[in-house]
């Protein structure tokens, strides 16, 4: 069944709105029309009956095939829902695993993504059994107390058999990280919070450059292109970058999914400069953090600035302020209009250089003061 066409419910602010479009778009939704709510009105759907009215319609006139709902409902209100309007329903939560899910190809990367997802269901699984055996109506849920309780067992042996597998597949890690790192290409990776720019920005940099052919790097875990900066071939990584309000089962999912990032040479770390500068300076506090954790050395990343078309000069100057103090290396771009982004070229370039030297040198010294 075709499942691409979305109308999204969520909370009428500008930075939300535009984030849950980036992640239903990341994980290949088209978004055709978003609905708010003030908050969820838990029982039967989880939304108000007249917004369930109102999706019903649209997709009984055939415009949309699911429904994102940007918050947690439960498993419940979850199948009454997507009973009523007869397609599929997701939350935040589902959503965020259909993106890791998309991205995840190395293998440990695809079991901490199948965790992620029992965890998920586990709940849920749970939630039906307590329900069934509450004695709620026959026919609710569509399952018998047979079905559901078959149902959470399988789940519970499910996750003790994925932990033993990630377990096996981890002591061979050690060995995977070693040949990643003698690919002949310099690797630069793009990090940041969700429609801070990366995608749009990755494709501006490696316009009319053809896909890297998979089999000749099996263990890519993202979409990666080769592309030409200011003259020096490199190999350019979109990522799923961060996610805000990532519930902590997902952890290790995530970091499993963005491991790459710590074997880059360079970690472009895009932010969005027209978020508000509080928010701003907090998100790139939030995001080197999470760069650290994930074994990036600061001195790879350079800190990209974007979409500096939005603001005028003097609300740049404002931001740079905040920021000044936690900044290593940067420069401010436009994705969409291009601005900036030769600058960012030439300081790549120069990066990938003084990190070639240094790299160099430290092979080259004797062994006795190593
Ligand atoms: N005005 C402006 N919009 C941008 C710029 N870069 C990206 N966008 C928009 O921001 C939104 C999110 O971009 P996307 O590349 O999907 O972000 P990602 O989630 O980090 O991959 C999209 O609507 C883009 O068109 C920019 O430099 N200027
Ligand atoms: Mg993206």
């Amino acid at each position: 069944m075709n499942t691409d066409r979305a109308a999204v419910v969520t909370y009428n602010e500008p930075m939300v709105i535009e984030e849950i479009t980036s992640l239903a778009s990341a994980a290949g939704y088209h978004v055709q029309k978003t609905f708010f709510i003030k908050k969820l009105l838990h029982g039967r759907y989880g939304i108000g009956e007249g917004k369930a009215e109102i999706l019903k319609q649209m997709k009984e006139d055939g415009l949309i095939d699911s429904v994102i709902i940007d918050d947690k409902i439960n498993a419940s209100e979850n199948y009454n829902l997507s009973n009523f309007l007869g397609c599929k329903v997701i939350d935040r939560e589902k959503l965020v695993l259909e993106i890791f899910a998309r991205r995840a190809t190395s293998p440990e990367a695809k079991l901490q993504v199948k965790m992620a997802e029992l965890l998920y269901e586990l709940p849920r699984a749970r939630e039906l059994v307590r329900r069934k055996t509450m004695g709620e109506q026959p026919g609710m849920f569509g399952y018998g107390s047979y079905e559901v309780e078959k149902q959470y067992r399988s789940i519970r042996s499910m996750i003790n058999l994925t932990k033993k597998k990630i377990e096996k597949i981890r002591k061979r890690r050690e060995l995977f990280r070693r040949s990643r790192a003698r690919t002949s290409f310099p690797t630069i990776s793009l990090a940041g919070y969700t429609s801070a720019g990366k995608t749009t920005l990755f494709n501006m940099l490696t316009r009319s450059n053809q896909p890297v052919s998979p089999s000749v790097f099996t263990t890519l875990s993202t979409t990666t292109r080769r592309a030409s900066l200011d003259g020096v071939d490199a190999l350019l990584s979109d990522t799923v970058g961060f996610i805000s309000r990532l519930p902590h089962y997902m952890i290790e999912a995530f970091n499993a999914t963005l491991e790459e990032l710590s074997f880059a040479d360079i970690v472009l770390l895009v932010v969005d400069i027209s978020d508000d500068p509080e928010r701003l300076s907090e998100k790139y506090s939030t995001a080197m953090t999470s760069l650290e954790e994930l074994n990036v050395a600061s001195d790879k990343v350079i800190a990209v600035l974007n979409k500096v078309d939005k603001l005028s000069e003097e609300e740049v100057q404002n931001r740079l302020k905040v920021l000044k103090p936690k900044l290593i290396e940067f420069a401010f771009t436009s994705a969409k209009t291009g601005q900036g982004l030769e600058d960012l070229k030439k300081m790549i370039r120069k990066k990938l250089f003084a990190h070639e030297k240094k790299e160099e040198l430290l092979t080259s010294l004797p062994a006795e003061t190593t």
